[in-house]
């Protein structure tokens, strides 16, 4: 679906926002160089979707800068110009939130991707913003390091990315999630100013924290060019389980129930039938008798540094999951197992998109409310005659729900799904949950924000955007 800008964009834009003419791309050439500046209508198309559904928005132009300092030259001209401005990474997001729904510039980071430098004495990376996760990864595993955040995105999405979304991803459940390892950053504002949020210390606590709450502002409040990144030692050891269940309500309460057994481990995901069928058709090559009884599967993984504790945690984990059911659990102790069953795993999200249509939620609740959540999105789905395929970071309470068009109507897809997913987000917020584990607002939930959030604070992040935004350029139509 190529919507250049919906009509009521297109009328507040002409409202709010100058149109791109030559003498801008003739500016935006003198600061980045021409090459640097793309008008056509192939690589608009290009970069005017992210992985979010099958939106793609054309922007005016592409820039694709090389420095802060040609960051904040295009910044203060567009300020000045009242010109939007969408910055984006690799364009993995699921959330709209590199989307040019207001047309403008699209500025592209894909040239700040150099580690600037790994220090081994203080545990901490100083990186530009698009720099592969993956390749950040390796980069520090090589001095025995390790940055543990891991969206399953991570061999293509920027790190940059991740911090604008605060992702998440597997490892989350024991080392925490990207804010947790970011302590400063470099970034250029709406007008062009250029400013470090904090210190390069593990202990901040100098006034408001300007740091975490550039974390998971979407872009919005200013463009992220350099980063400084904790980072902690490489565990050694890790052992995989997969474990079977016949029901899936049962495999999401034995989640709780083996944190509350003392283990923590270092991932903990959920995967229904439907999500593992989905997954062995989209590989293709991969074999897996799953018995018909089996309906969820968890996919346990706990790491350390002594094999002989792992072994004791796993029997620990197998006495408590017995007691939910489970069936006979299957030990990947080797590497080549361990990658067979993470690859299954990683592909669930691109298997129930590819050839579907489908709307993803990112819903998050207490661990120990998942099967009240599961049971509740599953009872909405039959009520409204939707397929939902369920699977995520069970350890962190955050259920991903894949609805699938499947035989509805554009009607009941249009008009009726919106009231579906109103109504799955008031179950989480009933259970003290929220609308988004990791994915963010973005574009596409914005509507939903007033179920979780009142006008007093929706208010407040208004006011916020509009301290560093005051023109409303820097990607706007996200999160509001
Ligand atoms: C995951 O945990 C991702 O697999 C979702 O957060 C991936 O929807 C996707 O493509
Ligand atoms: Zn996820």
């Amino acid at each position: 679906m190529v919507i250049d800008c919906f009509a009521f964009f297109k009328e507040m834009k002409n409202k709010m926002y100058s149109k791109i003419d030559t003498k801008i791309i003739e500016e935006l050439g003198a600061i980045v160089g021409q090459t640097n500046v793309q008008t056509t209508k192939d690589i608009l198309k290009a970069y005017g979707h992210d992985e979010t559904e099958d939106f793609v928005f054309l922007p005016e132009v592409v820039v694709i800068p090389n420095t802060v300092g040609e960051v904040s030259k295009i910044m203060r001209l567009c300020n000045q110009q009242k010109i939007p401005v969408t910055p984006r990474g690799a364009g993995t997001g699921l959330a709209g939130g590199a989307l040019p729904v207001c047309g403008g510039i699209l500025l592209s980071m894909e040239r700040f991707n150099k580690i600037l430098n790994i220090d081994e004495q203080n545990l901490q990376i100083t990186t530009e913003t698009a720099v592969i996760t993956e390749v950040l990864q390796n980069a520090v595993k090589e001095k025995g390091l390790y940055y543990p955040p891991d969206p399953a995105s991570k061999g293509t999405c920027y790190i940059g990315g991740n911090i604008n979304t605060n992702s998440g991803g597997p490892h989350a459940v024991k080392y925490g999630v990207v804010k947790d390892y970011v302590l400063n950053l470099e970034v250029v504002l709406p007008n062009g100013e250029v400013i470090w949020t904090g210190a390069n210390t593990l202990k901040n606590s100098t006034g408001y924290n300007l740091t975490q709450l550039m974390v998971g502002s979407e872009g919005t409040l200013g463009i992220v060019t350099k980063a400084v990144l904790k980072l902690i030692p490489q565990p050694s050891q890790s052992l995989l389980l997969l474990i079977p269940f016949e029901s899936p309500e049962s495999a999401c309460a034995a989640v709780s129930a083996i944190f509350r057994a003392g283990i923590t481990p270092s991932c903990l995901e959920f995967m229904e039938r439907r999500a593992i069928e989905y997954a062995l058709v989209y590989l293709g090559d991969m074999k897996m008798m799953i018995p018909d009884e089996v309906q969820a599967h968890l996919l346990l993984e706990v790491d350390g540094y002594y094999i002989e504790s792992l072994y004791e945690d796993c029997e620990q984990i197998a006495k408590v999951v017995e007691g939910f059911g489970a069936e006979e659990i299957l030990f990947a102790d080797n590497d080549a197992q361990k990658r067979e069953l993470w690859r299954l795993r990683k592909c669930v999200g691109r298997a129930v998109k590819k050839g579907t249509i489908y709307k993803e939620e990112d819903t998050v609740v207490p661990r120990a409310e998942l099967p009240k959540l599961l049971k509740g999105v599953k009872m909405i789905g039959q009520n409204y005659g939707f397929e939902s395929v369920c699977y995520g970071h069970a350890g962190d309470g955050n259920l991903h729900v894949n609805i699938v068009k499947g035989e509805l109507t554009e009607q009941q897809w249009n008009e009726e799904l919106p009231k579906a997913i109103t109504e799955i987000f008031e179950l989480v917020k009933s259970l003290g949950g929220t609308i988004s584990g990791e994915h963010g607002i973005g574009w596409v939930q914005r509507p939903y924000m007033p179920i979780v959030f009142g006008e007093v604070e929706l208010g407040l992040m208004s006011a916020i955007k509009n301290v560093f935004d005051p023109n409303n350029i820097l990607n706007p139509q996200k999160i509001f």
